[in-house]
């Protein structure tokens, strides 16, 4: 693959407040509280945790009172790579009509059910183990293989793009993701024509995450999955990192999916296995709740949940309300695959 002008390191090119992001993310990651259990999916109204990101006056953003000193440090199981991170910024994706999250926010209100259904997760997921760690791409491809991840990191050049990202419960962030675009792991792996699809599978591990033997009933493993033509747009990424450094474990350690015209659900977390199908998959959301969870799930303002609107979202951090952009603002990369 031919290596862009960009793609040469070049801190300068990056803007200066992802560095500063950065830097305060490593000293001030982490300090959550204990998490109330709450059961299902739903609006924030009913996913409401007794200690919130915005909830006032003090929340982890401000430092507050109970915040552990002890805690207050990047995860101890990643090594933060000098040599892939930070990655040099891709000038398409280097701006966005608004400002970034606030890394501590982005890593303090996370949705990953493998460890529970609140937005604590950063608490419960010291048992999670992103290291070692092996990706399996099988089914209709031609280089069907086990890759350890420090490997497969290293096999395309990482890049860093500045997303949009919009959950279902409308709540949204706009953060710094490094990683590479799927389409260069596809053309790595080379499926057969006869795929249709990309299925994707998260980790099933209950001795390290909670929700997975609190709640033995959900489908797990979490799956979902992509057509060949949306897996291959140039926005569809996969990330290994966030805001200048690896992936906390909260955020999808080592490595996960980002599509950001879709609604979060979609962009799974802690990949270990992508599977090239003709038929498409099932997805973990679809199965709970088909008739609220699709598999398309395009962000879409005109469109609301069953039990909600999705005409506006809020800005985690800020509590920023915006009108909900169809496609999250995309469509120029994205309305052509749905016309
Ligand atoms: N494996 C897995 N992936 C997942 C989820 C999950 O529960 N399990 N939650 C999804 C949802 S609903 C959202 S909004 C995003 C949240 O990503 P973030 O916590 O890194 O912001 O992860 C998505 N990926
Ligand atoms: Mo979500």
């Amino acid at each position: 693959m031919p290596r862009r002008r960009w793609e040469i390191p070049d801190r300068e090119a990056t803007p200066a407040d992802v560095y500063q992001n950065r830097r305060k993310f490593l000293r001030t990651l982490g300090g959550a509280s204990a998490a109330a259990l709450l059961p299902g999916c739903g609006s924030e109204s009913i996913l409401q945790p007794t200690k919130s990101p915005e909830a006032p006056p003090q929340g982890p953003s401000e430092g507050g009172a109970d915040s552990d000193p002890q805690l207050n440090r990047p995860d101890q199981n990643l090594n933060f790579d000098e040599a892939l991170y930070p990655a040099p910024t891709n000038p398409v994706f280097s701006t966005l009509d608004r400002p970034l999250t606030n890394p501590e926010v982005a890593a303090s209100w996370n949705n990953f059910y493998e460890f529970t259904s609140t937005k604590d997760v950063a608490p419960l997921v010291e048992k999670f183990k992103p290291r070692p760690w092996t990706v399996e791409v099988a089914g209709l491809v031609r280089q069907p293989l086990t890759y350890d991840f420090d490997h497969l990191v290293r096999l395309l050049p990482l890049e860093e793009r500045l997303y949009r990202f919009r959950c279902v419960e409308a709540w949204a962030m706009a953060v710094p993701w490094t990683g590479f675009p799927m389409k260069a792991f596809i053309d790595l792996v080379q499926p057969l024509s006869a795929a249709r699809y990309v299925k994707m599978t998260t980790f099933l591990r209950p001795q390290e995450s909670p929700g997975q033997w609190i709640d033995p009933e959900s489908p797990w493993p979490y799956t979902e999955g992509l057509t060949m033509a949306e897996a291959t747009n140039e926005l569809t990424l996969i990330a290994t990192g966030i805001y200048g450094g690896e992936l906390p474990k909260q955020h999808g350690a080592p490595i996960r999916l980002v599509v950001p015209w879709k609604y979060g659900y979609k962009s799974i977390k802690s990949i270990v296995r992508i599977e090239f199908t003709s038929a498409q998959p099932r997805t973990f959301w679809n199965e709970l709740a088909p008739h609220e969870y699709g598999f398309q799930s395009n962000v879409d303002p005109k469109v609301p949940h069953p039990r909600w609107s999705q005409a506006t979202e809020r800005m985690l951090g800020t509590n920023k309300i915006r009108n909900t952009l169809l496609y999250n603002g995309y469509q120029e990369y994205v309305a052509h695959l749905y016309g």
